[in-house]
């Protein structure tokens, strides 16, 4: 059995760590490994990300160049794209995306591609583990028989586990190494030699009984984000028919000290993380006749606040007389979030869709993002990427209305509302100082 022999090469740092995948989440694995002294590799597909890292430079907000240069000068971090080095390590990790299809199915392609590097390279004395958001059985329905079919024996010659990344991009409290580990092995020894590996390098690890337990535990915790952010959304509706201010009730029953945690409503959902991992629990449940009326809802509710945010553009120009065919809008923000340069499944995408098919001339400022490209689930222009304007007096005076998308920190939001005619925050960007000097009509969300 070769669980004692990993866990001895972990405990003096002997084991040499290959992270497949060196994204948001397998960089920052792979450089807090070669920072606690460990020899890591990362393996990728894409070159250029192999050429950066291996000259010190990171293209990961989280993960510094300096970080990167240290431990690459120091021997202890490489990046090829050679997946034959993966028989050199003792422990490789899969940290690769997993999508949906159009179709709101799971995609584990890139799961298995990572699977077939590593059956090509599987030797006695391996601990694999995955890292991306899967649906429950990934991990022993899949990744195990594909390792199985080497010849080689679960326990007496390789290890397999899954363990769910938590990474919150632009978080600045808690990175790799504050953030708790749930490990769940598919079998006992899997499990022990995976929470010995990732105790060298993070506080807290929480083992589970099994790979499904850790697999199913980050789908809850993604899906318990998208539900109750659904629920805000729905609230947000709800008050804007009431003529109630939605933050002011969030931020009343948010003073309960127990049993209550703030969602705040916003312009929909995007991010690589909750639009898309619900569905992965959501068809899992399907395959045993189980249907997850939640995430369904929550998907319905939030998909449709872009549409709800177009409605509040079109009640202010009214207000002021005005047509959306034709008006000058200006977003600010396109991102997915605040302070990250990450537009994937931004809901700024579908606002931007639904205000040119009423005929607004759109424009976008923000300090993250210089561009933004339409794919073909986007309907309108003629498919030309869009670039950021500079934050000007003349464009932010030109404009009929300012929407904000995303509340960038860095955004003189006071400046915004004195020179424009209308402003429509869906972020409660606008503070109780900025909206009482206020020129401009502020709607909100
Ligand atoms: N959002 C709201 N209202 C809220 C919270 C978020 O509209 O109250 C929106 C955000 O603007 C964003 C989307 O939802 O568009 C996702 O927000 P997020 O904060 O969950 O951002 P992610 O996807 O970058 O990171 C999340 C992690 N976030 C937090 O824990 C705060 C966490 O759920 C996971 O570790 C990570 O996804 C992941 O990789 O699964």
């Amino acid at each position: 059995m070769i669980k004692n022999e990993l866990i001895n090469l972990i405990g003096d740092k002997r084991a040499r760590v290959g992270v497949i995948g060196l994204g948001y989440v397998g960089l920052p694995l792979a450089t807090e490994f070669a920072a606690k002294g460990f020899n890591a590799v990362g393996f990728e597909v894409d070159a250029n990300k192999v050429e950066q890292i291996n000259s010190g430079k990171s293209y990961i907000g989280d993960v510094t160049s300096d970080a990167i240069q240290k431990s690459v000068d120091a021997g202890r971090l490489k990046a090829t794209t050679d997946f034959d080095h993966l028989k050199e390590c003792d422990a490789i990790i899969i940290c690769v995306p997993t999508p949906l299809r159009k179709t709101k199915e799971p995609d584990v392609s890139y799961i298995l591609a990572a699977a077939e590097q590593i059956q090509k390279r599987l030797r006695r004395g391996q601990l694999v583990i995955l890292e991306s958001t899967t649906y429950p059985g990934t991990t022993d329905e899949v990744l195990l028989p594909m390792l199985e079919e080497t010849g080689l024996k679960l326990d007496e010659d390789f290890l397999i586990a899954f363990s769910p990344e938590r990474v919150d991009p632009g978080n600045p409290q808690f990175k790799t190494h504050n953030i708790p580990k749930v490990v769940g092995g598919v079998t006992a020894d899997s499990t022990e030699a995976a929470a010995a590996l990732y105790s060298q390098i993070v506080n807290a690890v929480h083992a589970v009984s099994s790979a499904r337990v850790a697999e199913a535990a980050k789908l809850l915790e993604n899906t318990f984000r998208a539900v109750n952010i659904g629920m805000a959304n729905e609230m947000a509706r709800l008050c804007y028919a009431l003529n109630i201010d939605t933050w002011e009730v969030i931020r009343a029953a948010a003073t309960k000290p127990f049993s209550f945690m703030p969602f705040y409503p916003g312009p929909g959902i995007g991010g690589h993380c909750i639009p898309l991992d619900p569905h992965y629990l959501s068809w899992k449940a399907r395959q045993h006749g189980f249907d997850s009326r939640f995430i369904g809802l929550a998907e319905e509710v939030n998909s449709r606040m872009p549409e709800h945010v177009v409605q509040l553009v079109a009640d202010g120009l009214n207000d002021d007389r005005k047509a959306m065919n034709g008006a000058r809008i200006l977003l600010l923000g396109v991102a997915y979030k605040k302070d990250v340069d990450d537009v994937r499944e931004s809901p700024a995408l579908s606002i931007i869709d639904r205000l040119r098919e009423k005929g607004c001339d759109v424009r976008y400022h923000d300090p993250f993002v210089r561009e933004v490209s339409f794919d073909d689930a986007h309907t309108q222009g003629d498919g030309a990427p869009l670039a950021s304007v500079d934050l000007t007096d003349q464009e932010i005076k030109s404009a009929d209305c300012i929407v904000i998308v995303t509340d960038h920190s860095q955004v003189d939001y006071g400046r915004v509302t004195e020179l424009a005619p209308l402003v429509v925050d869906t972020r409660n960007a606008l503070n109780g100082d900025v909206r009482s000097k206020s020129v401009a009509r502020i709607i909100r969300l």
